[in-house]
């Protein structure tokens, strides 16, 4: 099949020589300029267009192959998404990696110079914003019909440098000079209403007519989203705020009064300016849930829309249609398509409520309470009073079917009421996710199983067949292959083909070459060779790295005490065989979280202060790299030997980063927490750094109250390291983090100093016998093939979304 035939259009050629001529023609007529005159960015540009013109034709017959078949849909509906640099992955999935290195030449200038360029845009904060990446990224590689939507926030998350020794942040205009990747369909504009008052329909008991008091209108653009070794092209569909024509007030504006006449459409346009900065605890306010029901009301007409173009009747809406919720963000999607389908489109309650529910599944991301989003309800009456309406009718035929179940449980009632009533009534979206969907699920086993057990514990009594597992993943194309090269050319020859790329499990293939030392000294090459990349520190040192959110649960601390630690043990005794180490932080801290803050700042202190002590440094040394993103991320993970995974269990969901450097031969200290578990098992025991309390022995430490300070006065090297850090050796800071600590130590850090220390030596054990870490990190690699997200989104397809592949035909 070929799209082009049908218009005329000839089609791209595949040589070297047919690629230049298309990077140039582009170079001409787009960017309307020639090689002699063409500054970098435009050669970047004419790059980007002739790699995506390559994709264009894919995605053409993707849309044609999927419109054809009719098929169940998935729809993704995150407000992050961390995709990551474009060009790269981009050119490896089009498979025009070598004809444009070549082609480029004409500019002058090599490959990797222009994909410096390349900006990610970065639309989320963390793990989740990288998850919803990851599972876009398999679900085109395995041929599921699925679109992303999300937000495409003008400022994505901030830019992160360390000025006077702590964090400071920069706004993050990540499209500012354009993005070449992205495609406008002013058609498929929409419309949102937000505030005013509801009135009644006549002849209706349950319809209602709300008049917004304010119109924004939502303009989608998308990026493409390639299947790597398939024809499949989806997309990541992202909606921008703008103000109507309407917004614009000309007479003000002839009256000179600027700033009024444009106000109404600033304010419009603040929508989608800013991604909230907020990983777990950190709270916006109005404008992000404006931003949240912003996404999912553009986002449900666009989905309705596409269900018209091929279907009539309603009761096949949830036959065709799965929206999956990633995290609470989305959940007002559920009584928005309620609203459309009782008020807009004429639907009895009843039926209405029955498609919704079989039409989404809501994934919890999370156990903190603090991260549970919770809404005042005046301010719901007031954003969004239609919606509140909807939501106190699904609560009240909710509770009936509680009180059914449950005769006289007023306490059980109350636990479970989609209203909280505190000092203030709140709306609990997670409580209105698990009422409105049909599947639940958790991230990691132990996640699912504490969300069944505790937080949802009520729920999973009620429907024990909604709660579901389904264990995160990350994407081996982009966090093997692109970011190793090395390693991934040495592991294609060591299983003789490379379809590891799209079944991970094959690299269990490696498993008898972790025995073989010629393999072996060639893994250590690469890793060495990695590290010379990175430039971190000494390559022959251990590289011990810990790059992730900064957040008092993930115990960044803790890692800074064993520091401390080692420091002290190398002054007192010079002349010990010390092992070499270079610890490498990064991580950004939400710009409101104060003690995330001063941990930043105590780390850099602490490198400083190593660093000027010509004792201790030539073994001990702490980089602290800036702005931590997924092209770091990418250049970190292929170096590290350690991978610290020291989150208190029962507090980290999954992780993920656990699961991107296992595969890449680091070997994980962890604590029994989130994936970490899964991984252990995996990997075996013996090649896994296991220390501290369990979820369950720390959930029991903390009900029988717990005192740091006793750990404090029995522990004479925990005493020394807080003692340094209290009396301000390393800086003015360091009283607050020592307070802390010792006041009331949220996240039991002394309790597992001790553990983290012994199993520390056993890191060092393990590295001075380089044989023996070479085969663990080689049987770490082979038994992480699990973690690939083709088998996150396979296990969603199977259980959860109950959708099968479409192939889309070649072009011939
Ligand atoms: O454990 C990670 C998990 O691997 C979890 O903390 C993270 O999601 C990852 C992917 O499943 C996460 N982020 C958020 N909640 N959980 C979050 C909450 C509010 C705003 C932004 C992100």
């Amino acid at each position: 099949m070929d799209l082009r035939q049908g218009i005329g259009l000839r089609r791209l050629g595949t040589t070297a020589d047919e690629f230049q001529q298309d990077l140039l023609s582009s170079l001409y007529y787009r960017r309307g300029t020639t090689v002699e005159s063409a500054s970098a960015r435009d050669a970047y540009e004419a790059l980007a267009l002739t790699v995506r013109d390559r994709l264009a034709d894919r995605r053409a017959r993707t849309a044609a192959a999927h419109y054809a078949s009719n098929p169940r849909w998935v729809y993704y509906l995150s407000a992050e998404y961390l995709l990551g640099a474009q060009l790269e992955q981009n050119l490896l999935y089009s498979g025009t990696g070598e004809v444009a290195a070549e082609a480029v030449k004409a500019f002058g200038r090599s490959l990797e110079e222009i994909e410096e360029l390349d900006v990610e845009p970065g639309l989320g904060n963390g793990g989740l914003g990288r998850l919803a990446a990851c599972l876009v990224d398999s679900m085109a590689t395995r041929d599921i019909p699925a679109v992303g939507y999300g937000i495409r926030y003008d400022f994505g998350i901030f830019k992160q440098s360390v000025e006077d020794g702590g964090q400071a942040e920069r706004p993050d205009d990540w499209a500012f000079q354009g993005n070449p990747w992205e495609f406008t369909a002013a058609d498929d504009r929409q419309t949102v209403g937000f505030y005013g008052h509801t009135e009644p329909v006549a002849g209706s008991e349950i319809r209602r007519h709300w008049v917004p008091g304010e119109i924004v209108l939502g303009e989608p653009s998308h990026m493409l989203v390639p299947g790597y070794g398939t024809e499949t092209v989806n997309i990541v569909r992202l909606w921008r705020a703008r103000g109507s024509e309407a917004s614009f007030d000309l007479s003000r504006f002839s009256a000179g009064q600027y700033a009024e006449a444009v106000q109404e459409a600033v304010r419009a346009e603040n929508i989608s300016k800013v991604l909230y900065p907020d990983d777990s605890t950190e709270l916006g306010r109005e404008l992000r849930l404006k931003q949240q029901y912003f996404l999912c009301s553009c986002s449900l007409r666009d989905i309705i829309r596409r269900f018209r173009l091929r279907n009539q009747d309603w009761d096949d809406f949830a036959e065709k249609t799965v929206v999956q919720l990633n995290d609470t963000h989305p959940t007002i999607a559920i009584p928005e398509l309620m609203r459309l389908l009782v008020d807009e489109y004429g639907l009895g309650w009843d039926r209405a409520w029955s498609i919704t529910r079989r039409t989404f599944a809501y994934t919890c991301h999370t156990l903190l309470p603090e991260a549970l989003e919770t809404w005042p309800v005046h301010l719901f009456e007031r954003l969004l009073p239609r919606h509140l309406e909807i939501i106190y009718l699904i609560n009240m035929l909710f509770l009936q079917e509680v009180e059914a179940r449950f005769p006289g449980d007023a306490e059980r009632v109350r636990r479970m009421s989609i209203i909280g009533e505190g000092d203030e009534r709140r709306v609990r979206m997670a409580h209105l996710a698990v009422v409105g969907t049909e599947a639940v699920n958790g991230v990691a086993e132990l996640h699912s199983k504490l969300l069944r057990e505790t937080v949802l514990q009520d729920f999973a009594d009620l429907w024990p067949a909604k709660f579901q597992n389904v264990t995160n993943g990350v994407s081996p194309r982009r966090f093997v292959k692109l970011a190793n090269p090395r390693l991934s050319d040495l592991i294609t020859e060591g299983l003789g083909d490379d379809s590891w790329l799209t079944d991970l499990e094959h690299l269990a293939g490696l498993e008898p070459l972790a025995g073989d030392a010629a393999f072996a000294e060639r893994w250590r090459a690469v890793k060495r060779a990695n590290k010379v990349d990175l430039g971190a520190g000494d390559p022959d040192s251990l590289t011990d790295v810990m790059i992730k959110r900064f957040h008092e649960y993930k115990r960044q601390q803790l890692k800074l005490l064993h520091v401390i630690t080692m420091y002290h043990r190398i002054r007192e005794n010079p002349a010990g065989d010390w092992v070499p180490r270079t610890v490498l932080f990064a991580g950004k801290a939400a710009p409101a979280y104060h003690a995330a803050k001063n941990i930043i700042r105590l780390i850099n202190a602490v490198g400083a202060t190593i660093e000027a002590d010509p004792v201790v440094s030539p073994y001990l040394k702490i980089v602290f790299a800036e702005n931590y993103n997924v092209t770091l991320a990418e250049r970190i993970v292929p170096a590290a030997d350690l991978s610290e995974q020291i989150s208190l269990a029962g507090k980290e969901a999954s992780g993920t980063g656990n699961m991107k450097l296992a595969l890449n031969g680091a070997i994980t200290i962890g604590t029994l927490d989130g994936a970490n578990i899964e991984i252990r098992a995996r990997v075996g025991e013996e090649n896994f750094f296991l220390f501290g309390l369990d979820a369950f022995q720390a959930a029991e430490m903390r009900i029988g109250g717990y005192h740091p300070r006793a750990h404090y006065e029995r522990d004479a090297e925990l005493r020394a390291a807080l003692d340094a850090i209290a009396a301000g050796e390393f800086g003015g800071v360091g009283r607050e983090v020592a307070d802390s600590l010792l006041g009331w130590d949220e996240y039991l850090t002394l309790a597992d100093y001790r553990s983290y220390l012994d199993a520390q030596e056993e890191v060092e054990r393990a590295w001075r016998d380089p044989a023996r870490w070479t085969r663990m990190s080689i049987l770490n690699t082979a038994h992480s093939g699990f973690f690939s997200s083709d088998r996150t989104v396979a296990d969603y397809a199977a259980r959860i979304w109950r959708v099968g592949p479409v192939t889309v035909p070649r072009e011939d």
